[in-house]
């Protein structure tokens, strides 16, 4: 096969004006009559042959201009409908399909989950529906009609406002007419029929149109939608209040499914969710659940503007509607809640998840330049490094220019399907800035290193820092051009106090520059002295991870010190504690792996007992401080020759240090944070809930009788964040107390999927030998079911991705395991398999051994010779 590439973008031949569905929902053969107004594109090639996606369709009949079509030629195939010399003026198609939704286990296209007809459309789901131009740039005006038995689907529901609704009369049969008078892609068409329960809330526009709201779940789940619609009036103000952006349709509705393959997803008027992202009740969620729903939901609230309102041309240009929308949905949550917090979540997700992207076979471009599969690319890369940039491009043309941009943006590509061009020319004019070099951004991949060389001359109270910037070679990008990095920087006393930044004429930072505190490194070098400084001073680089980039500046100990105590910047006060434990645990792995013993480090343990006496303050940040590096991000800064189990073995030491090193504060804090009372799931509480269970997760690392706290916690705790958190520590510690814990635990919550997910999760986890046989067990447990993708990443996914030891055991039975589960799943659900597979992104920087057997696993995979698209093109990447 040929990859697609962006070099090859031809406008269609044809456009779609209207698109009218005549839909007879039914379980095994729902009737597709798909009425479509098309007309020549001026802009494509005239007389040309009328090509329409399919996939895996069955034709039943075929109209040209009301006059009937042989569907017995050869123009027509399961995947392709191909009409020859179609007239040169508006004419008009009728296409009759048949599908089996209840076959379909891909759950892309019109599937069942539950007891729920649903769809989902995007990227290429609309042809398994009906022959189309399955492409962003076709923009046409749906009309929608849901026929279906009334027991089997009460509720019909589809994009837009509902135009009409009746019984049909003599019939057990009803229908319901729905009209989206926005022009849009084919991959924003849903449609919902079930029987589901509601609830429903309102919404006055900042222009005064009221808009009705719904969320359907489930019956019974209605008690548990509470939160996402709360979330979602909240979202609604934020985009009229920070962006402008008012809603447009009557009706907003919301389904819950439990069937879904991603997180959600904002088709017009008709979001529809993994149930994961709506359902929430303090018994059964936890404040990060909580977090997760109030963030997914806005993020597709927002794609109502930044993806619906304004598409994309080609899926090239993914990251115009992904990397904003996670932009703006983190610009939400930072205001929902602590800005501070909120930006060293984000940026360990970054770093967790896109940089060993970046680092790996599987890099790409944030806007990729060819593809074989476009469900491979909603990656960390096209989403959060995306949404990087839109925050990088605000740090350089400041926030005023920024929303001027984004209202030109609004204004000038409303209703049209948009490039990463236009988007960034948009902010070029109104900044007056030239940004051709903020758009190698979008085109070369990896992470930029920044190198930093401090200087001090005491004599002349200058202070000279050098930077160098480089990007190493990815898969087909040998050569980078110089990248433009906004550094923030600040300068500050050993005690904190802040110095003003004052350069000299010749080797100096632009007023600019100075006044922003930003420095912008455009060429591989630069150098920059500061004066008037009577101390070295202390130098705070990269303030608020102001450019997503890797920073290498060697820091004195003392510095670091001196940072986790008084940064004036919170994200660099966590930063200098996290790259402090960074290299005690990198020289704790050093000596591990020659034999020896961890590094204990005092004044480490001393700095974080600072840390704990201040947290009053804020609790939540010191429960960030006090979240050491995980295993992965430790691997990922060892970048080759990994050894998993030294590294587990080293931060396993520092985390018995701390406990035993701390014990008396954190049991004290443990006591003091104790809860009673109703739950909150607001941001300041589930920080006392994240620090209380992170001293009691430390001191059980050193002190037995931690174990009975975790069990009394786990036993009596009400509400869902400190029973898991109970039984997570419980999880970690062999013995009688975790096994009777997780009995206890399916048994409360064996009747809530979601719930048993987390018990799934946890036991993958366990860093243990007989981890595998664990989960091997669980996979034959009536709770679990490999077609069900939540099931699926519980118990697969969380062991793939979350437990380094056991999936890099040194037998390669945890390669194998995984192996073989994707190849299972890839006949089922290609996209959860292709997903499961890049769990091995990372395995070229195994130590050898197991870079062996991870190459033997993969080599397996690509043997097999009916994988699906997804699953080929993983697996040869992977080892290209
Ligand atoms: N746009 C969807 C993702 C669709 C994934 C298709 N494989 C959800 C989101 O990003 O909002
Ligand atoms: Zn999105």
């Amino acid at each position: 096969a040929q990859p697609i590439r962006l070099a090859d973008y031809r406008p269609p031949d044809y456009l779609i004006d209207r698109v009218d569905l005549d839909i007879r929902l039914d379980r095994q053969a729902t009737r597709v009559i798909a009425r479509l107004k098309l007309r020549p594109n001026p802009q494509g090639k005239t007389g040309a042959d009328l090509v329409l996606d399919g996939d895996g369709l069955r034709l039943k009949r075929l109209l040209l201009d009301g006059a009937p079509l042989d569907i017995h030629a050869n123009f027509v195939t399961p995947d392709r409908l191909t009409i020859a010399s179609p007239p040169h003026e508006p004419f008009s198609l009728e296409i009759e399909t048949e599908l089996n939704p209840a076959a379909n286990t891909q759950l892309m296209g019109l599937y069942r989950s539950g007891s729920a007809y649903c769809t989902q459309c995007e990227a290429e789901g609309f042809r398994r529906i009906t022959y189309f131009l399955d492409r962003p740039d076709v923009l046409s005006v749906y009309s929608v009609r849901l026929e279906a038995e009334q027991t089997d689907a009460p509720i019909l529901l589809s994009n837009g406002n509902r135009t009409a609704t009746a019984a049909i009369e003599g019939t057990s049969r009803h229908f319901a007419v729905w009209h989206d008078p926005f022009p849009k892609p084919c991959y924003l068409f849903a449609l919902v029929g079930g029987d589901l329960g509601a609830i429903h809330d309102t919404f006055t526009t900042a222009s005064g149109r009221e808009v009705q709201l719904g969320i359907y779940v489930e019956h019974g789940k209605e008690p548990s939608a509470a939160y996402a619609m709360d979330a979602l009036k909240r979202a609604m103000r934020w985009d009229e209040e920070v962006f402008g952006r008012e809603y447009d349709l009557d009706v907003f509705n919301i389904v819950a499914v439990s069937d879904f393959n991603m997180g959600a997803m904002e088709n017009k008027g008709l979001n529809v969710f993994n149930d994961k992202y709506i359902l929430a009740s303090p018994e059964t969620a936890t404040d990060t659940d909580y977090a997760q729903i109030e963030a997914v939901i806005a993020h597709e609230y927002f794609h109502n503007w930044t993806g619906n309102r304004i598409t994309c041309r080609d899926w090239f240009q993914l990251c115009l509607k992904e990397g904003l929308t996670v932009f703006r949905d983190h610009e939400f949550s930072a205001d929902m809640r602590s800005r501070a917090v909120r930006r060293i979540a984000d940026v360990r997700t970054l770093r967790a998840q896109q940089f060993p992207e970046d680092a790996g076979p599987l890099a790409h471009n944030v806007r990729p330049d060819s593809y074989y599969e476009i469900n491979n690319f909603y990656t960390a890369t096209v989403y959060e490094k995306g949404a990087e940039l839109i925050r990088m491009l605000k740090v350089l043309i400041g926030a005023k220019a920024f929303r001027a941009g984004m209202d030109l943006y609004f204004a000038r590509y409303d209703g049209t399907a948009a490039t990463v061009e236009q988007f960034i020319a948009c902010f070029a004019e109104v900044s007056g800035r030239d940004l051709t070099q903020f758009s190698r951004w979008y085109s070369q991949s990896g992470t930029p290193l920044v190198e930093v060389e401090a200087h001090y001359d005491a004599a002349a109270q200058a202070l000279t820092l050098d930077f160098r910037q480089s990007c190493k070679k990815t898969p087909g990008q040998d050569e980078k051009l110089p990248f433009v990095i906004p550094i923030e920087l600040g300068l500050l006393s050993h005690d904190g106090k802040i110095f003003d930044l004052v350069t000299g004429p010749q080797d100096g930072a632009s007023a600019h520059e100075l006044a922003t505190g930003v420095i912008e490194l455009t060429e591989p070098r630069r150098r920059l002295t500061f004066h008037a400084l009577p101390e070295r001073p202390v130098v705070s680089l990269l303030r608020g991870f102001s450019a997503p980039i890797s920073l290498c500046y060697a820091a004195s100990e003392d510095d670091l010190i001196a940072q986790t105590a008084h940064d004036s910047d919170s994200f660099n006060r966590w930063q200098a504690s996290q790259t402090y434990a960074t290299r005690l645990l990198l020289r704790s792995v050093e000596r591990i792996r020659a034999g020896g013993a961890a590094e204990s480090d005092p004044r480490f343990i001393d700095a974080l007992r600072h840390v704990l006496k201040a947290s009053p303050a804020d609790p939540a940040f010191a429960a960030q401080v006090l979240a050491l590096p995980g295993e992965a991000d430790i691997a990922r800064e060892i970048g080759a020759n990994v050894d998993p189990d030294a590294i587990f073995a080293a931060r396993k030491a520092l985390r018995e240090a701390i406990g035993s090193g701390l014990a008396d504060e954190l049991r004290a804090l443990y006591a003091s944070l104790a809860e009673d009372g109703a739950y909150s799931p607001d941001a300041a509480a589930a920080g006392r809930r994240a620090l209380r269970n992170a001293a009691l997760d430390l001191y059980t690392a050193a002190n037995p009788d931690g174990r009975t706290l975790a069990e009394a916690q786990f036993t009596h705790a009400p509400f869902m964040t400190d029973k898991i958190a109970g039984l997570g520590i419980l999880a970690l510690h062999a013995g009688a107390e975790r096994e009777r814990a997780f009995e206890a635990y399916y048994e409360f919550y064996k009747n809530e999927p979601l719930a048993i997910d987390k018990w799934f999760a946890l036991q993958a986890a366990i860093p243990e030998a007989g981890a595998l046989e664990r989960i091997r067990a669980l996979m034959t447990h009536p709770a679990f079911s490999l077609s069900n993708p939540n099931r699926a990443r519980a118990l697969i996914g969380a062991f793939a991705a979350g437990n380094q030891t056991q999936f890099n055991a040194p037998d390669g039975s945890g390669y194998d395991f995984v192996a073989a589960i994707v190849l299972q799943l890839d006949e089922k659900n290609p996209q959860v398999a292709a997903r499961l597979l890049g769990a091995f992104k990372s395995w070229r920087a195994l130590e050898p051994h197991r870079r062996g057997l991870a190459e033997a696993a993969l080599r397996r995979v690509i043997a097999q010779n009916r994988l699906s698209p997804d699953v080929k093109d993983i697996v040869e990447r992977s080892l290209n």
